[in-house]
């Protein structure tokens, strides 16, 4: 009944896999009959509190009761310590609250290139930011336009210039476009995710910060999807020590309960945009700070980042156990795993992941043989070798 609604009121831009959720709590969703799963997307990491966390519902719901939203317009009595809570957390002078995670990366090309003509002095117009091949920013008309990715791009143009697209994990090229002086930004994901969990070289982001320290580049670190704890550290270039110029956030600053995004960056580049430069109505909304606070909070009090670190190598280490020629790669950092599948007997990573579901596990194919894998941060060690139990059981049904 759901499917059918959806397939005839909704627009078709997704193709989900044939099952109806109507619950979720900690790791696990059920579905409308009552079946139960462990939840490896994590609504592609925005869940890394796990599902419906008490103190975020019950944080948001006590401020829906009390003031919802004011617009910018005036001031309220929640987006000021939110503000210093966050730029604090993550040690930055300034934020600028938006919503999803693609206006997070509009706003951070925004205010890199506003920086580029008011402080670096390039030509009006002329600022360039680099980006790497196979990226994923989010889905607007801009972001798109740096996307190397056809589905994501055709049909859709004309689109907006003054973007370098050079390969990930790739120094030289980065090298190379950064002796051109018009460049303002290289913005880049620690890990890409939807390209299929790809883990740069150890030292690849430190030495591209670097590089563009030396050039006077900002340094822009999308870490929607690879922050918030995911990758084993509060953020993922904190595995190599890097303070991003300009860092996203987005998804689980709120818990998945509501969309909340932001972008930090000290002054020298945030007080660039003046009032009535840039904004949004929902924008720092007092749910939305009492939201990212509560999430953040739980962050810290659950140890979120360790128990991602311990439990990744755990799960990488028992997944390259399973013995099945389908299994090619197991690659990831923290809990942000993806397994390469290689097609045997006809049967493929979509094949993987209806059985999976079949066996009580959610998971979803990225780009045809790769399933990423990502439960809640939550996660004990115990439902962790559980779930790898339904991985390795589904995995074989197809020897
Ligand atoms: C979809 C995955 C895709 C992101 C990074 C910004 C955004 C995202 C690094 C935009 C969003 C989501 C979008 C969703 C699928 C999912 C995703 F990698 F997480 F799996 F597509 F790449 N930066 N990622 O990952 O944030 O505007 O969505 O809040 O669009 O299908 P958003």
């Amino acid at each position: 009944m759901a499917i059918e609604m959806e397939d005839k009121y909704g627009a078709h831009n997704y193709h989900p896999l044939p099952v109806v959720l109507s619950k979720g709590e900690g790791a696990f969703v059920w579905d409308v009959e009552g079946k139960k799963y462990f939840d490896f997307l994590s609504a592609y990491s925005a869940v890394n509190q796990g599902h419906c966390h008490p103190k975020i519902v019950d944080a948001m719901v006590d401020q829906a009761r009390t003031l919802t939203l004011t617009s910018r317009a005036f001031y309220n009595d929640q987006l000021g310590s939110y503000e210093k809570y966050i730029t604090e957390y993550f040690g930055y002078d300034k934020v600028l609250p938006m919503n999803t995670g693609a206006e997070a990366d509009e706003t951070a090309l925004k205010v890199c290139r506003k920086w580029a003509y008011e402080k670096k002095g390039i030509a009006a117009d002329m600022a360039k930011i680099i980006v790497c091949e196979n990226n994923f920013h989010g889905r607007t008309i801009t972001i798109v336009s740096m996307s190397t990715d056809p589905d994501a791009r055709n049909n859709f143009g004309p689109f907006t210039p003054g973007f370098v697209t050079i390969p990930y994990n790739n120094l030289d090229a980065l090298i190379k476009e950064l002796e051109d002086p018009n460049v303002a930004g290289f913005l880049v994901e620690p890990i890409q995710g939807e390209a299929g969990v790809f883990v740069p070289d150890e030292g690849y982001l430190k030495k591209a910060y670097e590089l563009c320290k030396a050039k006077n580049v900002l340094f822009i670190a999308d870490e929607v999807q690879t922050g918030i704890a995911r990758t084993g550290k509060l953020l993922a270039v904190e595995h190599e020590d890097v303070r991003p110029d300009v860092l996203i956030l987005g998804k689980a600053l709120s818990g998945g309960v509501f969309p909340v995004s932001a972008v930090l960056c000290d002054d020298e580049v945030m007080m660039c945009i003046k009032p009535g430069e840039h904004g949004s109505t929902f924008g720092g909304n007092p749910i939305a700070g009492r939201v990212a606070v509560a999430s953040l909070e739980v962050v810290k009090e659950e140890r979120l980042a360790e128990n991602a670190e311990r439990l990744g190598k755990i799960f990488r280490d028992e997944l390259r156990k399973i013995d099945s020629d389908m299994i090619e790669l197991v690659r990831g950092k923290g809990l942000l795993n993806a397994v390469i599948i290689k097609p045997t007997n006809g049967k493929e990573a979509w094949d993987v992941c209806v059985k999976m579901a079949d066996n009580g596990l959610l998971a979803k194919p990225t780009h045809g043989h790769i399933i990423r894998f990502a439960p809640p941060l939550i996660i004990t060690e115990e439902q962790l070798m559980e779930a790898l139990e339904i991985i390795k059981k589904s995995i074989l049904a197809f020897e």
